[in-house]
Parts: structure tokens; C-alpha cells; sequence
């Protein structure tokens, strides 16, 4: 999977070496090249904003420098890569859009300062625009580690565990199952007997309710996107009964 960045505070990426993104890169399974739009500046100033036109506060994003950077990432990609500017208008990044992330295998991603970037740029080179959620950041850097960080995890061999990924809270459409390690009691809470059990049948049914279970009570909008089969409806209603629900 490869990425390339244009922004203008690179270093923000640097944290990406830490931890599971950092062992996909280490690996070469993820590679990460960025592009600093003040590179391509051509006045002494290396001025990479400057006022709207019609007036209003704050400052836009040239065109020039960020084309340039563009045209400089473009040809650096191992092929054809989709070109993602990170904005609050964009479609909502979730695990679906991580996995169709994974299958474009170069993806260039366009992070923006101030207070936006010159529509030209959108309309000649932005192939889709994607958001993280419905706040506004400083800058899209930090949005686009995060579409880094949730699609290098799913590239193979980047997580350790093979199977953990698709255990991972959403990749079924469904939250984590509550999760226990030693020691078996703590401040008088003790770990749900089944999970001592060493019968594997009968926690993976349990893991399944109180995924279900879960889900019904923190995220219904969730549940509602999924079809459950009669086993899932099954599991749901014992919890529902068992917790009084
Ligand atoms: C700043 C601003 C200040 C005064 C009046 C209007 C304003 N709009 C903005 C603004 O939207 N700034 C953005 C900062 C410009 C594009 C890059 N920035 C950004 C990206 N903030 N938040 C994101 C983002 C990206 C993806 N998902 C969620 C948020």
C-alpha cells in the first residue's frame, strides 16, 4: 500500500513509526512519501497562502505550490493513485470506506491548512474527498493518519495475529465483546465464569451475544444497517431477557 502526502507539516507524520503502522513500514508492506507544497514555491518568501478573493477572514491555499506538489507525488506512485483531499464536506471515513482504501493500493492524500484550498485545485486534480467526522481540525494531517493507521492495519502481514483484524470491533458490523485478562478477581469483580470454562463452543456463542447485545444498547444505528439471522436474533433476544432489557 502506498501513500503519498501533501501537506505542509510533514513531520506530523513521523508518529506513524510507532507501533502497528510503524511494523507495516518497517516491513515495506506500507510505504509513506510526502510532499511539501513550500518546496514548490517560487517567490523568496516561499508563500504557500494567500487572501480570498471577494474578502472574508482567514487565508486559502494557493494553487501553484499545491499542483506542483501534486504533479511531483503523481509521478513517484508506483501507479496510477487516487487523489483524496481530507475535508469536514467529504463522505464519512468509516471501516467500509477503509477496506475500498485497501484495494486502490496508492493513494495520494491532500491535507489542507488555513482555511481551505483553491477550488481549482478540487475541480482539476481532488478525485474524491473523504471526512473523518464532523468536526473541524486545524488541518487534514491528523485525518489523514487516521485513514493511514485503520487501512495499513488491514493490509496483510501488518498486524501480527493474522485473525485478530477481522476480530477487530466493526469488521463484523458489530462492537468488541467485553474482554477480561488476569488477574480472575479485581476490587471484587470476577471474570464471567464462561470464559473460564475452556469450552470454546460455548464462548464463542457468548462473545456473539454480547457483540449483539452491546451494539442494541450503545450503537442501534448500527444494527439497523445489518440483516441478523435467526441465530443472531436468537442470541439478541437472550441477552435482552438475561439483562432485563
Ligand atoms: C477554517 C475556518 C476558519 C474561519 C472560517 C471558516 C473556516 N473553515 C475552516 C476550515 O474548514 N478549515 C479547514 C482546515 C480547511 C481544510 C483543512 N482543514 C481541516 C480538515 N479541518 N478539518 C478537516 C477535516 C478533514 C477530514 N475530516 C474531518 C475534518
Amino acid at each position: 500500500m502506498w501513500f503519498g502526502i501533501i501537506a505542509l507539516f510533514p513531520e506530523l507524520f513521523d508518529s506513524l513509526a510507532c507501533g502497528v503502522t510503524g511494523r507495516g513500514l518497517k516491513k515495506g508492506l506500507v510505504t509513506v512519501e510526502t510532499w511539501n507544497p513550500r518546496s514548490f514555491t517560487l517567490d523568496k518568501h516561499r508563500t504557500v497562502d494567500d487572501k480570498p478573493y471577494g474578502g472574508g477572514p482567514g487565508m486559502v491555499m494557493m494553487a501553484q505550490p499545491l499542483a506542483e506538489a501534486l504533479e511531483a507525488a503523481r509521478k513517484a506512485a508506483p501507479q496510477r493513485p487516487t487523489v483524496v483531499y481530507l475535508s469536514p464536506q467529504g463522505k464519512r471515513f468509516d471501516q467500509k470506506a477503509a477496506e475500498g482504501f485497501l484495494e486502490k493500493k496508492a493513494v495520494i492524500l491532500l491535507a489542507g491548512r488555513y482555511e481551505g484550498i483553491d477550488e481549482r485545485i478540487l475541480e482539476a486534480d481532488i478525485d474524491e474527498e473523504w471526512s473523518i467526522g464532523d468536526y473541524v481540525l486545524s488541518g487534514g494531517e491528523l485525518a489523514a493518519m487516521v485513514v493511514i493507521d485503520a487501512v495499513s492495519r488491514l493490509v496483510p502481514g501488518v498486524v501480527k495475529e493474522e485473525d485478530s483484524v477481522s476480530q477487530d470491533s466493526l469488521s463484523s458490523g458489530l462492537l468488541k465483546y467485553p474482554q477480561y485478562t488476569r488477574p480472575e478477581e479485581y476490587k471484587n469483580k470476577k471474570v464471567p465464569d464462561v470464559l473460564l470454562s475452556g469450552n470454546h463452543r460455548v464462548i464463542e456463542d457468548w462473545r456473539l451475544k454480547q457483540s449483539l447485545g452491546k451494539t442494541w444498547l450503545k450503537r442501534p444505528d448500527l444494527l439497523k444497517k445489518m440483516q441478523l439471522n435467526k441465530y443472531q436474533q436468537q442470541l439478541l433476544q437472550e441477552f435482552k431477557d438475561e439483562n432485563e432489557f
